[in-house]
């Protein structure tokens, strides 16, 4: 651990201060420490790194066939480290993971889910909103998640609980799960496993399921494991560059 680093911020003089500053001066000072451990690379290294993570990514595919075999526990406590690298608003870290390998609960969640789907799929679906399904092959029948051998059910913490009962907010929650799930998926994929990144409507049930607390919102339900060697996948496209991005106005 560095030394911690007591130079002060540059800051403007008190005459230019805008009166929003008063309002934290009661607060300790932030504690500030040098930028640890990065090491600045030359250009044609950071190309070649960066090719080669866009081209590893780009193999990334949703399926839904999913072998039954084993995946070491590990393996899922290292993509979750590592989605809780995400930044978050405030520095909350508003995500909370369920790890789930009992054969048990596993089949609960998918009982639990397939019946929500079942009604979403029937009912709660327009008939565009269907369509726009229809070429991905899903539906309200959810093998794959007691075939995969983990189920990783992510919750946002919608506010904190403190240990005396008090809440307190939590910021841009939606977005910092967003990117934790987004780091998570890209960590299974990196590590050669594969993931699907499923959403059960309404969410309640996996609330009360897995026990968790009222200030927590299931976001994701994530079967991870191997392909099933037969697996297949819908025959789509990505968006090209220039659809996707625009440089200046
Ligand atoms: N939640 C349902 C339906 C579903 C909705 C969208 I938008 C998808 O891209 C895929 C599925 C389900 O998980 O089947």
């Amino acid at each position: 651990m560095p030394p911690h680093d007591d130079t002060p911020l540059p800051a403007h003089s008190a005459s230019d201060e805008p009166a929003y500053k008063a309002l934290t001066r009661h607060l300790p000072r932030p504690r500030f420490v040098p930028l640890p451990d990065y090491v600045r690379a030359d250009e044609p290294q950071m190309l070649a790194r960066a090719e080669d993570f866009y081209r590893q990514m780009a193999r990334r595919r949703t399926t839904r066939h999913f072998a039954t075999d084993p995946v070491p526990r590990r393996l899922i406590e290292l993509a979750i480290l590592t989605a809780g690298t995400a930044p978050s608003g405030a520095h909350r870290q508003p995500w909370r993971f369920v790890a789930i390998d009992d054969p048990e609960l596993k089949a609960r969640v998918r009982t639990a889910a397939e019946a929500e789907e079942l009604k979403t799929y029937a009912e709660r679906m327009t008939d565009e909103w269907r369509e726009a399904l229809h070429p991905l092959g899903t539906d309200h029948v959810k093998t794959h998640l007691t075939d995969a051998p983990w189920l990783v059910v992510l919750f946002a913490e919608k506010y904190g609980l403190s240990s005396d009962g008090s809440h307190h907010k939590n910021y841009y929650v939606d977005e910092s799960v967003g990117i934790a799930a987004g780091m998570f998926i890209s960590a299974i994929h990196m590590m050669g496993l594969v993931t699907l990144p499923h959403t059960p409507n309404p969410m309640g049930f996996l609330r009360d399921t897995l026990g968790r607390g009222t200030n927590e919102k299931a976001v994701l339900v994530m079967p991870v494991g191997y392909p099933r060697p037969d697996a297949q996948v819908p025959d789509l496209q990505r968006l090209p560059l220039e659809a996707i991005v625009q440089w200046n106005a």
